[in-house]
């Protein structure tokens, strides 16, 4: 049978894979892609459905040419017009995998060469991606190092989570009173209109929780409703929600009017919170409280103002753009590993 699988979650995350299989893989790769797919090797061309070019993927073909992972990157019309064209070729479009693959399913010489493999699909971004196949080199290198060297270099490697994050998409909750910009500040960091804004307190009854892709990083984005006392049941309900949401995520970013006196409330939200990251939004208006006295993050959610320091500081908290040279842990073997390293050392 053949089969189109996308083993990507659905959305707007800039590389979906489908993995293709079947008799007619060979087929179907002759006909569309522009390059001939060799076993085990990323191979980039153009595919094209007659006189229409849809993407210039990547793809990976298994080492027994049954299967090939085809990495495609130019968003949700790309998937569809590809599904399109695998179903016409005969190809049933079915379920995704769970992943990360199972090791035994991907094949390759080394341990830390499956790994990769394993959460390709899981790379939801090129630089996920590029980090991902990055690791094969970095940790040829890194056990190459002198045992001294090593051991450092493996401390690091327990403290750094960033890879691991760029496989699994932090859940990010931007929390705040009513009306204080935050599905506008949302908005900047998914980079289009997505949650309803308006100048009436309590418009965001729903938190809209979807991929944001912060130059790099996908996270999972929650805008949820501003936090307040109301008598409305649905927005009440709604709130209880987003509380439940926010204690759940991997990051609040409480977000503050700076225009406006600080009330009660919202030293509550702070202490409610006390990893999350501030942001003094309206920061354009006069300021209505001695913002400037604490750490944060000033933005002007209307006009973009402050939000690329926003979104480096998502990163950073992710530890995303740490070891860019060095070998990264992602996986529970190679953090046992690294632990083990530390430990025989001590
Ligand atoms: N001057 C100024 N106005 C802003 C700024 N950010 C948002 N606004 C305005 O503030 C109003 C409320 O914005 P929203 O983004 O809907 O606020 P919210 O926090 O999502 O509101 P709820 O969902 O009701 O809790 C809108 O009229 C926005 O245009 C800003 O940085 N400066
Ligand atoms: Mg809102």
């Amino acid at each position: 049978m053949n089969q189109a699988i996308q083993l990507t979650p659905p959305g707007s995350a800039a590389i979906a894979v489908v993995r293709l299989k079947g008799p007619r893989l060979a087929d179907f790769l002759r006909q569309h892609f522009s390059r001939p797919a060799r076993p085990d090797r990323c191979v980039h061309g153009v595919l094209t459905d007659g006189d229409r070019v849809i993407d210039d993927p990547v793809v990976v073909l298994a080492a027994d040419g049954a299967t090939a992972d085809v990495n495609l990157h130019g968003g949700p019309w790309v998937v569809r017009s590809f599904f399109q064209l695998a179903e016409r070729f005969g190809f049933a479009v079915t379920d995704r995998l769970d992943l990360p693959l199972p090791e035994e399913a991907v094949d390759a010489a080394t341990q830390i060469e499956r790994e990769i493999l394993a959460c390709l699909p899981m790379a939801s971004t090129e630089p996920a991606l590029f980090e991902l196949l990055r690791q094969k080199e970095a940790w040829e290198r890194f056990s190459e190092l002198p045992a001294t060297e090593q051991r450092a270099g493996a401390a690091q490697m327990l403290e750094d989570r960033g890879l691991w994050w760029l496989l699994h998409p932090p859940r990010v909750a931007i929390v705040g009173p009513a009306n204080v910009g935050k599905s506008t500040l949302a908005n900047q960091l998914f980079g289009q209109e997505r949650s309803i804004t308006a100048d009436l307190p309590g418009t965001t009854r729903d938190w809209v929780g979807e991929i944001a892709n912060l130059d790099g990083l996908a996270v999972l984005l929650m805008d949820t409703p501003g936090v307040r006392s109301t008598r409305d049941p649905i927005e009440a309900m709604a709130i209880d929600r987003a509380v439940a949401e926010v204690s759940d995520a991997d990051l609040a970013v409480v977000v503050l009017d700076g225009s406006q006196p600080m009330r009660s409330e919202d030293a509550e939200l702070l202490e409610r919170f006390p990893r999350a990251m501030l942001v003094v939004n309206k920061s354009d208006l006069p300021a209505g409280w001695d913002w400037r006295s604490r750490p944060n993050l000033a933005t002007v959610a209307t006009t973009g103002t402050g939000i690329d320091p926003l979104r480096s500081a998502i990163k950073k908290y992710f530890g995303v753009d740490q070891r860019p040279d060095g070998a990264r842990s992602w996986t529970p073997r190679q953090h046992l590993i690294c632990s083990k390293m530390v430990k025989d050392f001590t």
